[in-house]
């Protein structure tokens, strides 16, 4: 029984320093201490031993089966410790390796020259405001003073959503001049700018979607002078000290008069050149006196206050400050366009 004990012990703590991993090691505990393990089958025949050989026996017993479990756990902790080392060594972090620049991205040429114009009026006291895309025909066309029959009205130039013509994508920003009109009390200094929809077929000039700047103002005694006074400075903030303007007669429904405006090239200094396309002047926008049936229309008496109104295409404006040539690239985002600005 000595020899089987002493047997036992030589083999498992050769077994136990073998095991690989965990796993091996813990079906050694269940080989040697467990309780159908040798050691167990072992001091189950200690009953036929002689009185003098049993305590004798037992005592080796205890101590082989004390010397396999301290063996065990120390092996256990061997282990263990042999697997967090792999483990940091496997997953470890190299805090040297230089990072991955971030691409950082910045406005779109079309957002510079809104933002430029934004802060021109922002100086002169004007406010900021936005609206809804979808909106009523009596926003965007009745209480502008487009009557029935207008050709904007047309269905073959606006996106309508309903059969009677009555819900649309809106064609210009003016329905939130009605709108400020009718919630804002006097006087009224706004720019509206925003996405307007129109039926037109995509080309290098022409999108079924486009952006605007529309502003006005209301007051007393407000005259074409301050029109033109301020709306000089805008093209002059624009382009530069200096700029010359003109002011040629046009037709709008909710102006009168009503007037386009246009600046000097500032390229050939109106000798005509390719950036005027030899016309020697540059047209900027469209503006006028609000008309007195669109003021009254939005419960402003005409009799007391006056007001102007301007309205200009944005990616027009940023295609002449960029040199674009082609209104698309404003919108199909190539990265090689973008990375220009
Ligand atoms: C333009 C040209 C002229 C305009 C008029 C108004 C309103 F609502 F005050 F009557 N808003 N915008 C206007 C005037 C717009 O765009 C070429």
């Amino acid at each position: 029984m000595k020899q089987l004990l002493e047997h036992i012990r030589t083999d498992a703590l050769a077994a136990f320093s073998a095991a690989g991993d965990a796993q091996a090691l813990d079906a050694l505990r269940v080989k040697y201490l467990g309780k159908k393990g040798e050691l167990t089958a072992l001091l189950k025949q200690m009953g036929r031993l002689s009185p003098e050989e049993r305590p004798v026996m037992g005592q080796l017993a205890n101590q082989v089966r004390e010397a396999l479990a301290s063996a065990l756990e120390r092996r256990q902790r061997d282990l263990e410790a042999q697997a967090l080392t792999a483990r940091l060594t496997s997953e470890a972090v190299d805090v040297t390796i230089p990072g991955r620049p971030a691409v950082l991205g910045h406005r779109h040429p079309m957002y510079i020259a809104l933002d430029e114009i934004k802060d021109i009026f922002v100086s002169m006291g004007f406010q900021v405001v936005d609206g809804p895309e979808v909106e009523l025909a009596e926003y965007n066309f009745d209480k502008l003073n487009a009557e029935e029959g207008h050709p904007s009205r047309d269905w073959s130039d606006t996106f309508y959503f309903d059969t009677d013509s009555r819900v649309m994508l809106r064609s210009q920003t003016s329905p939130m001049q009605v709108r400020s009109m009718e919630v804002m009390p006097l006087p009224i200094r706004i720019i509206a700018p925003g996405r307007v929809y129109r039926k037109d077929e995509v080309d290098a000039t022409h999108s079924p979607m486009f952006h605007q700047v529309e502003g006005m103002v209301i007051d007393k005694n407000v005259t074409m002078a301050d029109l033109k006074g301020t709306l000089n400075l805008l093209a002059e903030q624009l382009f530069g000290k200096g700029t010359v303007t003109r002011f040629r007669p046009h037709h709008f429904p909710f102006t009168e008069p009503s007037c386009e405006m246009d600046v000097q090239c500032h390229k050939c200094g109106g000798a005509g050149c390719p950036t005027c396309k030899g016309e020697g002047w540059i047209e900027l926008l469209g503006a006028g006196m609000i008309h007195p049936n669109v003021l009254r229309m939005a419960g402003i008496d005409p009799e007391i206050w006056s007001g102007w109104a301007f309205g200009m295409g944005l990616e027009r404006t940023a295609m002449r400050r960029f040199k674009i040539a082609d209104l698309r690239l404003i919108f199909e985002n190539d990265m090689r366009f973008l990375e220009q600005f």
